[in-house]
């Protein structure tokens, strides 16, 4: 049933950044895209293990973007506030900016990446350095019972085997307990043309659709949707176990948000040729703004070392001919090389801006902070060039 519709060419693992020494044993795959004409859910078509993508030297870590530390916060309060869980559990922990507004005695975290399992533990909480299973939910319900809130941000779309993990949260979800994450929106792909939330991470782009037929083949049931704008648009799913077997208690919202997505064409598999069509659009048109604006004798350097940019970089072979540097505040990305592009790092403050004349958006989900903080820039008269929704510059 899978049918495939795009194809972005080779890849690198979007988030290894490497050295020179390591330019030569670069690991690449096919980065081809499909849909499941049974389920709806968009998946990429050859999934890369998972170690190794997620280990010890997994770089990005939430913390660094200081936007997303205050979503999770507030995210934390509202959970509190609506569902008061006696234990919460989160998938995916990263270096703790969500768990950390829990107390240390009824959280526990889960995480493959040690360098940030490390981090969670080091601050006090049970943290379990390993992918997320079954098997691990047993072991997990054996040592602290049921969990009351079971959370998940930017994680689920990366676990290939969607049936187990679904499965492992009905056994670890206390009766009346609550499974909540968020991950980026397919339909907001689809409208933005935002093609770059496709990487070797994201195995899955979720709609409410896919994700509805999904939870309730491993006998959970979707009742809540909130539409979230972070990460250029992404969906907060809430999920319960149905409490008899005919409760169906939705709220109107995923009534609408399967609608809108319905009328989209989310369902229409012509709806991902048009899209393909556009995402190769994008490309000649990038390609063809960033090649005039060279030929004009201009310079340009990126914001952001994203995972996103990866996939541009790649999809439009764009390399240091076109862009000069990217900055980024991760301290493990400084320093190294984007993958496969392989255009070299460095920290915001060791690059004067002012010396180039447009920065391309790597980051454009954080546009506004971006231009804000860079109005010196701006008043200088340095332009801001973004694809989403259409590549363009502006200042
Ligand atoms: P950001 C990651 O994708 C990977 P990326 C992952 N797979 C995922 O699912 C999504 O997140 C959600 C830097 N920065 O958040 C910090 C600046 O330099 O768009 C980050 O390295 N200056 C887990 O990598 C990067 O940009 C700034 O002012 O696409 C942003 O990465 C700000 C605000 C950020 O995610």
């Amino acid at each position: 049933m899978f049918k495939e519709f795009l194809d972005l060419g080779r890849h690198p693992i979007a988030n290894a950044f490497l050295t020179e020494e390591e330019f030569s044993d670069e690991f690449f795959f096919d980065l081809k895209v499909c849909w499941d004409d049974d389920s709806k859910l968009v998946s990429i078509k050859d999934f890369v293990e998972p170690e190794r993508i997620f280990n010890n030297e997994y770089p990005y870590n939430t913390s660094n973007s200081f936007p997303m530390v205050e979503h999770f916060k507030s995210t934390a309060e509202m959970l509190k506030g609506e569902f008061n869980p006696k234990s919460v559990l989160e998938i995916g922990s990263n270096d703790g900016p969500f768990i950390t507004n829990f107390d240390r005695e009824n959280s526990v975290c889960v995480e493959p990446c040690g360098n940030f399992s490390l981090k969670t533990a080091h601050m006090g909480y049970q943290s379990y350095t390993s992918f997320w299973t079954t098997e691990l939910s047993e072991k997990i319900k054996s040592h602290h019972g049921k969990m009351d809130l079971i959370y998940a941000a930017n994680c689920i779309c990366h676990i290939h085997d969607l049936d187990d993990t679904f499965k492992a949260v009905h056994n670890l979800l206390s009766d009346d307990g609550v499974f909540v994450f968020e991950d980026p929106s397919l339909l907001r792909i689809l409208e933005r043309g935002s093609y770059d939330q496709i990487y070797d991470e994201h195995p899955h782009i979720f709609s409410v659709t896919a994700l509805n037929n999904l939870l309730k083949r491993n006998g959970l049931t979707l009742f809540r949707v909130d539409n979230l704008s972070v990460h250029g648009g992404s969906n907060r799913i809430y999920a319960k176990k149905p409490n008899i077997p005919s409760d169906n208690t939705m709220s109107p919202n995923v009534f609408e948000n399967l609608k809108e997505e319905k009328s989209f064409g989310v369902d229409n598999f012509e709806t991902y040729k048009i899209f393909a069509q556009r995402v190769a659009e994008s490309k000649k048109n990038l390609v063809g703004l960033l090649r005039k604006i060279k030929d004009g004798g201009k310079k340009i350097m990126s914001i952001g070392a994203t995972a996103k940019s990866t996939t541009v970089f790649n999809y439009c072979d764009i390399g240091i001919e076109l862009i000069d540097v990217i900055t980024d505040t991760t301290l493990d990305k400084q320093g190294k090389f984007s993958p496969g592009a392989h255009i070299p790092i460095m920290s915001r403050e060791d690059v004067n801006i002012l010396d180039y004349d447009y920065v391309y958006l790597g980051a454009w989900n954080f546009k506004d902070v971006i231009a804000n903080k860079e109005r010196e820039f701006v008043e200088n008269g340095g332009k801001f060039i973004t694809h989403v929704p259409t590549v363009m510059e502006f200042s």
